[in-house]
């Protein structure tokens, strides 16, 4: 006996309908009415209208977030919401973008998400790793290094993914969907092996949904290259930094860029080593994009 309505969340968004789990099923609704614009992990109430094909989406519950990307044209793209944890991919291959792992981690700073550095592909060697990997530790980003291959322990990272619904992000190739599959042996989310687009590459072109546990899901993005808050937020930049934010109230001016003003105290930091060169220069970065991008 199948339900006619309910609650569900939204495992995957395509351009007219939604893949919904309610109740242990998941079904395929039809988006009704008005244009709606629903995501991955979004909580929606489900019905089968009278004399309808099938299932419809009838309306969607208040999002606790709702995390975007900048699109090509720098406008704010939705990607998921519901979102408590931001689980950065890098791996030994392809070379890590430390700057893309800058400002994925503003972004969750931002959104007020937890941040996670996953470093997989632990099997190809991660020394070369190692020396960014501390300036991360060393501000308190939790690092764990894992591989998602075959007959690997994930204990640590199943441990670390617990009781939250985690958003993997990362440069395209670095293995989030294989992470997906090593955890969710049932999964089959599709990875660089199994699906190619016509140059070969780029697998995941929709946010997905897992569900871990009962309070738990991992949602694999695609690997997307600009993922940061709406370009708005002008003076958000500083915030995403935390070492940078920290020192920002003994700067001369109150409204410093940490640029060129004088008597900036994120600068002299920065010249005195306490600051890592390179999480400034992607600061300054971030700054540029945000006011390239402003109104
Ligand atoms: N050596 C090694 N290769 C891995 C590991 N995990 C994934 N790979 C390989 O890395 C390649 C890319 O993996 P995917 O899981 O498709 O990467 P993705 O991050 O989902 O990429 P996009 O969907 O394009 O964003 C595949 O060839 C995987 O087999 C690992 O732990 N070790
Ligand atoms: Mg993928
Ligand atoms: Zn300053």
């Amino acid at each position: 006996m199948v339900a006619d309505g309910g609650t569900g969340t939204v495992l995957a968004s395509y351009g007219r309908g939604v893949l919904v789990q309610a109740d242990g099923v998941t079904l395929h609704c039809a988006l009704s009415g008005r244009k709606q614009r629903i995501v991955c992990g979004d909580r929606i109430v489900w019905s089968y209208p009278p004399a309808a094909d099938g299932p419809s989406v009838q309306s969607l519950e208040a999002r606790r977030n709702l995390i975007e990307r900048i699109d090509a044209r720098g406008r704010a793209e939705p990607v998921a919401a519901n979102i408590d944890r931001l689980a950065i991919v890098v791996a030994p291959e392809p070379a890590p973008d430390w700057f893309l792992v800058d400002r994925y981690w503003a972004g969750a700073v931002l959104k007020d998400l937890d941040a996670l550095l996953i470093v997989n592909k632990r099997d190809l060697g991660t020394q070369a790793l190692q020396a960014e990997l501390r300036t991360y530790r060393d501000l308190h980003l939790p690092c764990v290094e894992v591989t998602a291959h075959a007959g690997a322990d994930q204990a640590e990272l199943q441990g670390m993914l617990a009781n939250r619904v985690t958003l993997l992000v990362g440069q395209s190739g670095v293995g989030k969907s294989s992470l997906v599959n090593a955890l969710i042996p049932s999964a089959v989310a599709l990875t660089a092996e199994l699906t190619r687009d016509v140059e070969g590459r780029h697998t995941t072109t929709t946010a997905r949904w897992y569900t871990l546990g009962a309070a738990s899901a991992i949602v694999d993005a695609p690997g997307v290259r600009d993922f940061a808050p709406p370009a708005s937020l002008v003076r958000a930049a500083e915030r995403g930094f935390i070492e940078i934010h920290a020192r920002s109230n003994r700067c001369r001016f109150k409204d410093c860029r940490h640029i060129e003003e004088p008597a900036c105290a994120v600068r002299a930091a920065v010249e005195a080593g306490e600051i890592a060169a390179r999480r400034y220069e992607s600061y300054r970065r971030l700054l540029r994009l945000y006011e390239k991008l402003a109104p």
